[in-house]
């Protein structure tokens, strides 16, 4: 089974966590598009949806989705988006697509962050296969690579990428995370990081990955 399969496999099985009547959060990413494309079974069973970047704006709408912003909800029900990595206590690095700001900002409306992975997702240490993207303040790009070398790491400005907000991204490699929620704290407080692709403060609920063998979910 393909890479493909086991996303839309893990995608299809969200849908399950889909109450009638609600606007669902939705991420980005491909494992996403798949959700999305199942989602559009149930649009008329939803209100609509709020979305993480607008290339999943788009996509919701071609489904027929209404679209929300974040300021028109005060809690979402669930918020389902994929991942880089996820370790065994779901706790994740998410941001390879540069949507890393407004997906923290999504899943923390939502009551359930329900996170859909393909099986090559599952890692025992964050960091270990995937570079930890850091979305960065255009100006402090250089201030902000420096304190990333003294806490260890090696990033690379990732070119040509300006995110929805504006911002650069600093990708860090060679940046084993032991210890996932002080490094997201410390991160957090460093002057122009916007945000860091550590979702450890607010993990997933539910992870639900696709396996050759079928569905597993882990909750
Ligand atoms: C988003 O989708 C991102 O945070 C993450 O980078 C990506 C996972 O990618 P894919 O679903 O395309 O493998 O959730």
């Amino acid at each position: 089974m393909d890479q493909l399969a086991m996303k839309k496999q893990a995608a299809q099985a969200a849908l399950q966590y889909v109450k009638p009547d609600t606007i669902v959060g939705v991420g980005s990413g491909s494992t996403v598009n798949c959700f999305i494309e199942a989602l559009g079974a149930m649009k008329d069973e939803i209100k609509g949806a709020v979305a993480a970047s607008k290339a999943s704006e788009e996509l919701l709408r071609k489904q027929g989705i209404e679209v929300f912003s974040a300021n028109e909800v005060s809690s979402l029900d669930i918020y389902v988006d994929g991942a880089d990595e996820i370790n065994p206590q779901k706790m994740m690095i998410k941001g390879g697509g540069a949507a890393l700001t407004r997906e923290k900002i999504v899943a923390a409306l939502a009551k359930k962050f329900i996170c859909i992975v393909d099986q090559s997702k599952q890692v025992d240490v964050l960091g270990s296969t995937f570079a930890l993207p850091v979305e960065v303040i255009p100006m402090a790009r250089s201030q902000v690579g420096r304190k990333l070398v003294s806490l260890g790491g090696a990033p690379e400005y990732r070119e040509g990428v300006v995110t929805d907000n504006g911002n650069v991204i600093l990708d860090v490699y060679n940046f084993p995370i032991l210890n996932p929620i002080e490094m997201e704290k410390t991160l957090n407080n460093v002057a122009g990081v916007v945000t860091n692709g550590i979702f450890a403060l607010r993990g997933a609920d539910i992870v639900i990955v696709g396996t050759p063998q079928g569905t597993e979910i882990i909750e």
